[in-house]
């Protein structure tokens, strides 16, 4: 083999390697799946009570540790075509020390409220396309 020859394939190696790096930064920088959303779940309000999530997003609830009184989430109202509307609620009331995590896969307006306080608590999530 010329010094040519070998000199290309050094040269090709180097490339190969230096792209294979890149290749596995991108795919290192795209794995971490984005951070949930968080609702706080007061006496007697959802903390915010409105948030706009992209499709594919989560919304974690995290009940306050000052509370006094037992809260839950519930899905009122969602949009049309909505599958497994019961997953969106809770299946139990706290007081403090729950959390509740939720994807949302399905795009449009979804309307929260604690039963135990329906007409204080609400909350909308609008979820982008
Ligand atoms: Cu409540």
């Amino acid at each position: 083999m010329s010094r040519r020859k070998l000199r290309l394939g050094r040269l090709l190696i180097v490339a190969l390697a230096a792209f294979a790096a890149f290749g596995a930064s991108a795919a290192a920088a795209k794995a971490p799946a984005p951070k949930p959303k968080i609702v706080t779940v007061n006496d007697f309000y959802f903390g915010p009570g409105a948030i706009t999530v992209k499709k594919g997003e989560s919304v974690k609830w995290i009940w306050s540790s000052l509370n006094t009184y037992p809260h839950d989430v519930h899905l009122k109202q969602g949009p049309s075509g909505l599958k497994k509307k019961a997953s969106y609620s809770t299946k139990t009331t706290a007081v403090t020390k729950a959390t509740w995590k939720d994807t949302f896969t399905t795009p449009g307006t979804y309307k929260f409220i604690c039963t135990i306080h329906p007409t204080e608590m609400k909350l909308t999530v609008t979820v982008k396309k």
